[in-house]
């Protein structure tokens, strides 16, 4: 398993749960020093992302992009795949994509969260899971030119009201056509949702792609309550070899927040 750690571009999410604020160069600069693989990267959309600037900091510190995430298609451009308006949902599909082909030309997956949106209003469930499908059975094979998955992030109840768990999640994937759709287990999420997260992380097995690593309250690993001892030994039963990035809020600020989750990762990745 590798360390990863998350930097946001997007003012707009100050206060949410990302290591880094103060762009690029200061983040890839304070991840390395630290000693973590890659980082995660949060950008306002693809067209804010230089290629040639990222490939720079990536040799300079030796760094890998662990995966970029697209929510700020739905903080700041308010763009969902469940939107009831159709031109809404397929601008958020064509912003996911375009963060897709960034990604994969960095050999990263782009991650599906917070745009997958909810059912509501006029908007069933079972019109919103097809309209996420339709728009997943785009996505993951678009992923897959570039040798990467797509990463379809289950969220708690208060984020999102499509799947929660690793359960219901699993279950939808299985009724893609496309294989290429992995899931994100973001710990805080299945810290409230899930029965035990061991199990729950042995059930996704082979289907697991990433992995957000978040104590219960949402702070650096080992500063909350959840017991890692079980999740690591389930991590490792799965067999699972990618990333454990910290999207964590930056408390008491980003430096100790960033030097916690590099103490923890050490000590359970190595105990
Ligand atoms: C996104 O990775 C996530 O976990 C959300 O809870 C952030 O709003
Ligand atoms: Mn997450």
């Amino acid at each position: 398993m590798r360390s990863a750690i998350t930097i946001s571009l997007v003012p707009e999410t100050k206060g949410g749960p990302f290591v880094f604020w103060d762009g690029l160069a200061d983040g890839f600069a304070r991840a390395a020093k630290l000693g973590f693989d890659a980082v995660e990267i949060f950008p306002p959309s693809a067209e804010d992302l230089a290629a040639r600037e990222i490939k720079k900091l990536c040799t300079e510190h030796n760094l890998k992009i662990a995966a970029i995430g697209t929510g700020a298609g739905w903080v700041k451009h308010k763009l969902r795949l469940t939107d009831p308006d159709a031109t809404v949902r397929r601008r958020a599909q064509e912003f996911i994509a375009a963060i897709v082909d960034f990604a994969g030309s960095f050999g990263a997956p782009a991650i599906l969260g917070s745009m997958q949106g909810r059912w509501e209003g006029g908007v069933s469930r079972e019109q919103a899971i097809a309209w996420l499908a339709e728009a997943l059975e785009q996505l993951g094979p678009r992923a897959h030119a570039a040798g990467v998955p797509f990463l379809y992030e289950f969220l708690n109840r208060y984020e999102t009201n499509l799947f929660n768990n690793v359960a219901g999640s699993l279950e939808f994937l299985q009724t893609l056509r496309t294989q290429n759709v992995k899931l994100l287990g973001d710990l805080f999420h299945m810290n409230i949702e899930e029965a035990d997260i061991a199990a729950a992380l042995r059930l996704a097995g082979p289907k697991l792609g990433h992995v957000h690593f978040a104590d219960s309250n949402r702070r650096a690993v080992g500063l909350g309550h959840t017991d890692m001892k079980p999740v690591m030994a389930a991590l490792r039963e799965i067999g699972y070899d990618g990333y454990l990035s910290a999207e964590v809020l930056a408390l008491p600020d980003s430096e100790a927040a960033a030097r916690q989750t590099m103490a923890s990762f050490r000590s359970l990745v190595a105990g």
